[in-house]
């Protein structure tokens, strides 16, 4: 399916055979029906991909008998769905619904748990495939990212357009998974775009089309607007993305200062973020400003673990795995201490961050305050590498495979509200990012 301006010629391309042409239902060199056509089709360079019910995608590729069932990958233990294939939302299954409402609206589903390591390298090899085109790349979650393939046209002898529907054919042919595309001027309406024709699709938006095709959208459809800012816009009578057109830059920066400001452009399709490869990334932390300054072991380790589960989140998000663990303090007077220590196997876990930096910790409490405290991991190596059994110390594998389990539950890390028992005490306050 493809958003079309009726004012401007169209260019198609054959998804089959990947000729370009005018335009036509058939392609003219293959006769094959999965035709894109757009007037900017081939002005446009920045894409989001994002694969379609990830990972219950990897279980029918991998469990060939599945293939024509309702599959649902779920935790057993909490009892949410992680994901449904296309066959079982047909029943109204979704993810984050409660598994007993799952079971109950689709009851002759396949009820899979999770195995987080094989999604992370299925999700892993599709990055790479995308890194073959451009090294451009950001990866935003285990199953999707956004892919700048401006300039790359001479290289690849094809203009974005056919590069990115060569890209989603090969990686169904060599990895059994689909993927949906949305090209478009930016990032915003990308990421908007690969979602509207779900699952195999690609969307375009122009900048000829983007206007209409946002003025019909509801105001959550904008990132960075969740459910608490949604209602406070509610409360003011703006829920649609055609209201923010219809206001003026000053009157929504008086009103809501700078997300004015980011909702005035978004509604206006505007978005100049830039897609940030990983490869520039040297470490990843995260620290915090205590409210009151703490000498106490126990008080500051406290701390520790709601940091590592953020640097650990993110190394996750980034694909990143790093060697070097650094844990960061400043005095009450302002001075600040740092220790690290590097391991033999790089990591990107949560376990792991706070063993080690509890463990640096520890010398370091002799009475003096601490007003700050921070966790940094550098020295990144492979993806491959990280986190490999411990044989010396199998403890630590079974707390890797937990965590890669409360991973699957987190979903796409972080979005759903699940915290190890120990996270409680410090979930309240978000800490400070920092890279
Ligand atoms: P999504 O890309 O949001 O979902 P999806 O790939 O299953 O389906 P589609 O993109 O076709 O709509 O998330 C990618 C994976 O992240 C998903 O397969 C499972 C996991 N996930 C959760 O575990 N919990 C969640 O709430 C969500 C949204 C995703
Ligand atoms: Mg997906």
């Amino acid at each position: 399916m493809t958003a079309t301006s009726a004012q401007h010629p169209l260019t198609s391309l054959c998804r089959t055979c990947f000729h370009i042409f005018n335009t036509g239902k058939f392609c003219p060199q293959c006769n094959r029906p999965r035709i894109i056509s757009h007037p900017e089709l081939l002005n446009l360079s920045i894409a989001h991909m994002d694969c379609d019910a990830f990972y219950a995608a990897v279980e029918k590729r991998d469990n060939p008998e599945y293939a024509s069932r309702p599959v649902i990958i779920g935790g057993e233990k909490r009892g949410v769905v992680s994901t449904a294939c296309y066959i079982a939302r047909m029943s109204g299954v979704r993810s984050a619904m409660p598994m007993y409402k799952a079971k109950k609206l689709c009851p002759d589903a396949v009820i899979v748990r999770p195995n987080m390591k094989r999604y992370q390298e299925v999700g892993l090899a599709i990055h790479n495939k995308m890194r073959a085109l451009t090294p451009l790349v950001e990866p935003l979650s285990i199953d999707e990212a956004f892919l700048d393939l401006s300039g790359t046209e001479a290289l690849h002898q094809a203009p974005p357009a056919a590069q990115l529907a060569k890209l989603a054919a090969e990686i169904e042919a060599d990895l059994g998974i689909t993927i949906s595309i949305g090209l478009a001027p930016n990032k915003f309406l990308a990421k908007l775009s690969s979602d509207m024709n779900k699952p195999r699709g690609f969307t375009v938006i122009g900048k000829s089309d983007a206007h209409t095709i946002l003025a019909s959208l509801p105001i959550t459809r904008i990132y960075g607007i969740g459910a608490k800012s949604a209602k406070s816009l509610a409360k003011d009578g703006l829920s649609q993305i055609s209201q923010l057109q219809e206001m003026d830059e000053t009157s929504l920066i008086r009103r809501y200062g700078e997300t004015g400001q980011k909702l005035f452009k978004l509604s206006r399709g505007i978005d100049n973020r830039k897609v940030q490869p990983n490869s520039g990334v040297k470490s990843v932390s995260s620290e915090r400003t205590l409210a009151q300054d703490l000498a106490d072991f126990d008080a500051l380790q406290d701390k520790l673990w709601g940091l590592s589960e953020t640097v650990s989140t993110d190394l996750k998000r980034k694909e990143l795995a790093g060697a070097t663990i650094t844990l960061k303090l400043k005095t009450s007077m302002h001075r600040i201490i740092t220790r690290s220590r590097t391991l033999e196997v790089p990591t990107q876990l949560s376990e792991t961050l706070f063993e080690i930096s509890s463990d640096l910790l520890q010398p370091l409490t002799d009475g003096t305050p601490y007003r700050l405290i921070g966790v940094g991991v550098s020295g990144f190596r492979p993806l491959s590498e990280a986190d490999q059994p411990d044989l010396i110390e199998p403890s630590r594998t079974q707390r890797a495979n937990a965590e890669r389990a409360m991973d699957a539950l987190k979903g796409k890390y972080g979005k759903a509200a699940i915290s190890k028992g120990r996270g409680f005490k410090t979930a309240k306050t978000a800490p400070n990012k920092k890279q």
